[in-house]
């Protein structure tokens, strides 16, 4: 029986040898074999080798909200937080750093969204339908999925994998009282041992949402549906290819934070992979895949009230893509190779239509076909010695940037005269984590060092309008490649019914990639307070520490808490932009004969850290209740599962250090889902 609710935890046969010393993770691998955890996510070390127990229902009482969004089951991990611009696509950002700073990969893939304002974060193109879940690696941990300071999030789709199900299906739907969301999904699965077929499609409408106190949000709305479709078949006993194929389209979807909206979002999004169980004799699990991706994506002012010009502003990227990898265990060495590499084109442009149309049209190439080549190796060892364990892994790529068209390099050249056609770097990073057990304790900790290139914005974007500073960003392809040195620290104490875990990491990050103020530029955007240019500081440094807890009170009920705090200033000591202050969660599980119910509340301090330069305000301390109750009634061999709950139930007006513009979150809000599969 394929589950129900698509993103589900980790559970069954963890390889327990591995460490696991990530930055706000529960340190300690055996602890997801355990017991399925609150969280629907769960951060597991990377390259774990995770095998999802066969044939083994979702236990969908322990989700807290079935059909949520992919991005407020993101936001429930323990280490990721989301930027959020409206109801629509939230950034993910994790350590403190978004977007630029991460490896986002979909099954290994790797896909870049089209937007020169951060719209469509690559999370905005799958849905939970899509996903079995989402493996988290915070710092250097997560260099498996690509180059990255902050570390990387992969996105696992789900597939039977050759489980002996036969037929099953489900249907499922949901709404939510405060923006009217209506969700509709189904899926239906074949899968034997040669051949399985998996297909789901999901449907979201959503109206305006309402912060607290009854307070409309304008252009909150949005539409999106997705289909998938994946398939395998076995050409042996040991080898296998399979194909994925993922069609996901957002419609007039509203941006209350921006000045823009956006007509079409749109991704298709194909891979095609052969497995095969050994290699050579020595190598197993040996996987390769080949990928390719496209992304659309439409900007809309039209709906806007008094816009002072019209602007049409449609980006498109465009990514091919392979990985082969493999592991190799040698005594006590449990290495994994990998070798990747993709190709994206990102092409944007502006067209800008005077009020008076007799002035002619103004058109800019905000990104001007940016074609980046990156081939990359990736290797770890892992060794495990009595109680104690070492992993070792690296990466190391070739990077390449080239603008292809010849206006957009034109219009670079302006400021950069001298600049070259093609921007090359090589690309490494190392790590070092120790694992150590003692009696009830473990103790982790590690060393990295890692680089990134700038991403397309910040090497060749061309007048991008930052609505959070209101300035007009610049790229400058001549900047150096940014690197940090990290180190990370955290320890556990574990008793059969607690657990708590202290951690902290540090990053140093040299060459710190953000923009700085050039007051020789005259603005493009009407009402743009100044143009800022993408710039190297010396450093900057980022420092998080966190407490979380767990404590099984009965059989039935279950306490979880976590408290964390975060820094991050640059080289002159001021402070960075959207940094967390404190913030904390807790929860109360409740469990029993097939009815569960959840009480949590969620909070943060004051914004004292914030930083005005970049358009900070200081943001207020707010904390707000959730509650929640879920029924599974069984009909014959089939599985009715119902939950309802409540949301910030005491209408709380808020917003967060991550909420773009300080847009106010939802208020109050009623949810119900209904979920029926057939066996
Ligand atoms: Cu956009």
């Amino acid at each position: 029986m394929k589950a129900l609710i698509p993103v589900f935890p980790l559970k069954g046969m963890l390889r327990n040898y591995l460490l696991c010393a990530m930055f706000g993770s529960i340190s300690v691998p055996q602890l997801y074999a355990q017991e399925t955890p609150v969280d629907s996510l769960k951060l597991i070390h990377l390259n774990e080798v995770v095998v999802i127990s066969e044939g083994k229902q979702l236990d969908h009482q322990k989700q807290r909200k079935p059909l949520s969004t992919l991005d407020e089951f993101l936001e429930s991990s323990r280490s990721i937080s989301m930027v959020k611009r409206g109801a629509y696509a939230w950034e993910p950002t994790m350590n403190d750093m978004a977007s630029e700073r991460l490896a986002v990969t979909i099954d290994g893939m790797q896909i870049f969204g089209a937007c020169t304002d951060k719209m469509d974060p690559i999370t905005s193109y799958v849905d939970v339908s899509n996903l079995s879940e989402a493996q988290i690696g915070s710092g250097q941990q997560g260099a498996v999925f690509g180059n990255t300071i902050g570390g990387g999030i992969n996105l696992k789709l789900e597939k039977s994998n050759f489980r002996p199900t036969g037929w099953n299906g489900s249907l499922e739907t949901a709404f939510e009282s405060n923006n009217s969301m209506r969700v509709f999904g189904g899926e239906l699965n074949y899968s034997d041992e040669k051949f399985y077929l998996n297909t789901d499609a999901i449907y979201r409408k959503a109206d305006n949402y309402s912060a607290g106190g009854n307070r409309e949000v304008k252009f909150s709305q949005f539409e999106k549906y997705n289909f998938s479709v994946n398939s395998g078949y076995k050409l042996a006993a040991n080898k296998s290819i399979s194909a994925t194929l993922i069609y996901d389209e957002a419609n007039d979807v509203g941006y209350p934070a921006l000045t823009m909206d956006v007509s079409l979002a749109r991704a298709v999004i194909g891979s095609l992979s052969f497995n095969q169980d050994t290699l050579f004799g020595n190598f197993s699990n040996w996987e390769s895949k080949v990928y390719y991706n496209k992304i659309k994506h439409t900007m809309d002012d039209t709906k806007r009230p008094d816009v002072p010009i019209h602007m049409d502003m449609p980006g498109w990227s465009e990514t091919a893509g392979f990985y082969t990898q493999a592991n190799f265990n040698k005594v006590k060495h449990h290495f994994f190779f990998k070798w990747d590499g993709f190709y994206n084109k990102s092409y944007a442009e502006m067209t800008m239509y005077p009020a008076n149309s007799n002035e002619p049209l103004m058109f800019m190439l905000t990104w001007p076909d940016v074609r980046t080549k990156d081939v990359g190796f990736y290797a770890e060892d892992h060794i495990p010695f009595e109680k104690a364990s070492v992993k070792l892994s690296t990466r190391l790529a070739y990077h390449s940037n080239t603008v292809a068209d010849d206006f957009g390099l034109n219009s670079l050249k302006i400021f950069y005269p001298e600049m070259e056609e093609t921007n090359t770097r090589f690309l490494k990073s190392f790590s070092a984590q120790y694992h150590k057990m003692l009696n009830d304790f473990h103790f982790n900790g590690g060393l990295s060092y890692g680089e990134r290139a700038p991403s397309v914005s910040e090497g060749y974007g061309f007048y991008l309008f930052n609505s959070f500073d209101n300035h007009d960003y610049i790229g400058d392809p001549n900047l150096n490649t940014e690197s940090s040195a990290e180190a990370n620290i955290s320890v556990t104490y574990k008793k059969p019914t607690f657990e708590i875990t202290a951690s902290a990491n540090y990053f140093h990050v040299f060459n710190y990639i953000i923009g700085v103020v050039d007051n020789s530029l005259s603005t493009m955007t009407i009402g743009a307070d100044g143009v800022k240019i993408y710039t190297n500081l010396d450093y900057a440094k980022l420092f998080n520490v966190s407490l979380s807890g767990r404590y099984t009170i009965s059989n039935a009920f279950k306490f979880t808490g976590q408290v964390s705090y975060h820094r991050g200033v640059d080289d002159e000591g001021e402070n960075l932009p959207l940094i967390s202050p404190i913030s904390y969660r807790s929860a109360i599980d409740f469990y029993k004969n097939q009815y569960s119910a959840l009480l949590s509340v969620e909070g943060a301090g004051e914004q004292t850290n914030y930083n005005p330069a970049y358009g900070e305000t200081k943001t207020a301390a707010y904390a707000t209740l959730s509650a929640s109750f879920g029924k599974r009634f069984f009909i014959n061999e089939n599985d009715l599962f119902v939950k309802t709950g409540i949301e910030n139930i005491l209408d709380t007006n808020y917003s967060s250090y991550t909420d773009w513009n300080n847009i106010p979150r939802m208020g109050r809000n009623f949810y119900l889902t209904i979920s029926y599969s057939i066996n």
